[in-house]
């Protein structure tokens, strides 16, 4: 992390465009339980990356408690990190138009995220969606941010916010003004995929319902999604390298292994040789076991918005205070009268 010498700081974001889901569980949301007693963490609801795509105003709030309870639910304390909403922090738009200042095309040209979600017809693609990967870097460099915990999606976006740090840093003779920001990506569950392709990441996009398995799902739909979620006719292998080619049988495995905190290779020695009938009733089991009292949790706290939005407004205060200092040395270094 070159020579960066500021304290170690977690941020991270969640666009509240749709239902929380299993891979945002596992990729994201539990990391960030697990950091949060270690640094100091900013958990946003990136409201502001979401209007990238069209979302209904109605929605969008609800949307926005929805992602809120998530975090609570998942057992994030308000007390320990900071959960607040992207739009409620301004500085984080004062520092993405600076970015963008930073950033060349070439850079955002290259990135698969805006390819795969503007189509074929980019021209009628939002010029915020095209951006998106600078204002994401000012969510984490407006906070000198030094870890991302993110699924394996981020990459890309990840290695974008490392280059506008080293070249603003380079630019204005700053250096190590900011952090290198480190992706923290690896563990199981860093990629899980839809239950009707196993070539697809789960998505809240994703059109069939049957594809998703979402955190308020009750027990009776998580079930009846993985009984109907696709395989093949194989029975399960017993070591690893029997799983290549095999994507749908591999993402079931890899959900049982995260959810038990097992490994591939041990969730293989007990369920090798067994068909999907045996399998997909033990993998249903744990699933409800560790997601439905979330999503209990979930509905309850859904239950009472002006309580989310007092979480959200305190902690945009408190994230307010570190990312206006940032946003005031940035403009002094770039030469703006302050
Ligand atoms: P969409 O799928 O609609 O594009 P998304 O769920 O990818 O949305 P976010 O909600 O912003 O987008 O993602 C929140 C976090 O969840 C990110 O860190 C992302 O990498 C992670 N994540 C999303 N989908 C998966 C998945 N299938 N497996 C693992 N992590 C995921
Ligand atoms: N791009 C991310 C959401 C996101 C984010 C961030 C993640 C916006 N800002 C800052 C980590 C750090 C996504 O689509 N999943």
């Amino acid at each position: 992390m070159t020579g960066y010498k500021g304290p170690e700081r977690v941020l991270s974001g969640i666009q509240p465009s749709g239902g929380m889901h299993l891979g945002n569980y596992l990729g994201a949301i539990r990391k960030f339980v697990d950091l949060q007693t270690e640094m100091d963490c900013f958990y946003c609801v990136v409201d502001m990356h979401a209007i990238t795509v069209w979302q209904d105003p109605a929605k969008l709030r609800a949307q926005t408690f929805h992602i809120a309870a998530a975090y609570l639910a998942a057992g994030i304390d308000p007390k320990v990190a900071t959960i607040f909403h992207q739009s409620a922090v301004a500085a984080h738009a004062e520092l993405a138009w600076i970015f963008n200042c930073v950033a060349r095309l070439g850079w955002l040209d290259r990135m698969t995220q805006f390819k795969d979600k503007a189509g074929k017809d980019k021209e009628r693609a939002s010029v915020g969606l095209y951006t998106y990967p600078t204002l994401m870097a000012s969510d984490i460099l407006v906070y000198k941010a030094t870890h991302v915990p993110v699924g394996d999606d981020q990459k890309q976006h990840l290695e974008l916010a490392r280059d506008v740090a080293g070249k603003f840093n380079r630019d204005f003779s700053a250096p190590d003004f900011f952090p290198l920001p480190e992706p923290l990506i690896k563990g199981p569950g860093a990629r899980i995929m839809s239950l009707r392709d196993g070539t697809a990441k789960m998505s809240k996009s994703d059109p069939s319902d049957q594809a998703t398995i979402y955190l308020t799902d009750d027990a009776d739909a998580i079930l009846k999604k993985i009984k109907k979620a696709k395989t093949d006719p194989e029975p399960l292998p017993s070591e690893i390298a029997g799983l290549s080619g095999r994507p749908e049988a591999a993402n079931l495995v890899g959900i049982y292994a995260a959810l038990s905190g097992k490994s591939d290779e041990d969730v293989l020695r007990e369920f090798g040789g067994s068909g999907f009938g045996r399998f997909k009733p033990a993998l249903a089991d744990i699933v409800v076991e560790k997601i439905a009292p979330i999503g209990d949790r979930m509905r309850r706290l859904e239950e009472d918005p002006s309580y989310l939005r007092d979480v959200l407004i305190s902690g945009a205060q408190k994230a307010g205070a570190t990312a206006e200092a940032t946003v005031r040395d940035v403009k002094e270094i770039v030469g703006f009268v302050v």
